[in-house]
């Protein structure tokens, strides 16, 4: 009989124990998970309940992550950017006729931290962080530098959605090999995408080798609308919505918009995307499909202008505004 007392006390410790535990691993998790108020989140969002981890929906990272870029450097600076450059955009949506941010709160975390974090390392990080959000059934915008970071975030809503389906908005294919020895470069991140057996859909493509040209020829996962066939073929968009698999991961190179509306990029291109055929597709496509996530890369900013970061955080809140009508 005492031993019997002795086994049910034992139990209820354990059990006691074990709810301790739980209470208080849950309480530093939600301790570490900082982000930032009013004077450094997405559009200076005033109050709480629309920008806190807790009550928010969409989670706005930052990859400020820069080592493989091969012409104009600083897309290290190209969230921050972003992010400051929200401050000015109006809260208020008058095509949706929506304070969209009051749709479920957006919340900005601080950026990543990327010491001694190169190639699969950096790689790895974004993974993790994003794979965090994914968990917590939040919505992951990444801001990012270059474009090796999208390999992160894919990797990490894919073990959510095997399925996913990326749409890549960019002037170029970035589907090499490699580049200067490495695999991990901006220029080969959809090449990492495409190994993962990830379906691919290309936009405002104008800026390859012939290397990449002849993957697209051969590979059934890749479907290119190169710039020249979006301005001759009033049907792209229709034709590109159906390549979409249901649940689809969108990443935008800023450098897929036209130079003449976002010139800050590292590697500039003409004949780029115009504003209003980009987010009438993009509307379409997050009509149409599941979005899992999103993110917006290689900005580097110019002094003496903001229309570049201006117009792409105007693109994100667009974005939110989009999914937030589902
Ligand atoms: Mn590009």
């Amino acid at each position: 009989m005492v031993f019997l007392l002795q086994i049910n006390i034992n139990k209820i410790n354990h059990l006691r124990l074990f709810f301790i535990f739980k209470i208080c691993t849950s309480l530093l998790s939600r301790k570490n998970m900082k982000y930032y108020n009013h004077k450094k989140n997405f559009l200076a969002i005033e109050d709480e309940d629309f920008y806190s981890f807790e009550k928010s929906k969409y989670v706005i990272q930052s990859a400020p992550y820069e080592y493989t870029s091969s012409y104009i450097a600083g897309s290290d600076k190209g969230p921050a950017a972003i992010i400051n450059a929200s401050h000015f955009v109006e809260l208020y949506d008058e095509e949706l006729d929506q304070e969209t941010y009051l749709k479920g709160g957006i919340c900005t975390l601080p950026p990543m931290d990327f010491k001694n974090k190169v190639d699969k390392k950096a790689v790895d990080l974004i993974e993790k962080e994003t794979y965090k959000l994914v968990k917590a059934g939040k919505f992951p915008i990444t801001l990012g530098a270059e474009h090796t970071i999208s390999l992160g975030c894919v990797k990490a809503v894919k073990q959510k959605y095997d399925d996913v389906h990326v749409l890549q908005i960019d002037a170029h294919s970035d589907l090499r090999m490699e580049y200067h020895g490495n695999p991990y470069s901006h220029a080969s991140v959809m090449a990492r995408v495409h190994d993962l057996n990830v379906p691919l859909t290309q936009i405002g493509i104008r800026a390859q080798c012939i290397e990449e040209s002849l993957l697209i020829k051969q590979s059934d996962n890749i479907h290119t609308f190169y710039a020249h066939q979006v301005r001759n073929n009033p049907n792209w968009a229709l034709e590109a919505l159906k390549t979409l698999g249901p649940n689809v991961y969108i990443s935008i190179d800023a450098d897929g918009f036209d130079p003449s509306i976002v010139p800050a990029v590292g590697t500039a291109e003409p004949n780029g995307m115009q504003w209003n055929e980009t987010i009438n597709f993009l509307k379409q496509v997050i009509a149409s499909r599941n979005i899992v996530g999103f993110d917006v890369v290689e900005i580097a900013p110019k002094k003496g202008t903001i229309l570049s970061e201006f117009t792409m955080a105007k693109l994100v809140y667009k974005l939110i505004g989009y999914i937030s009508l589902k």
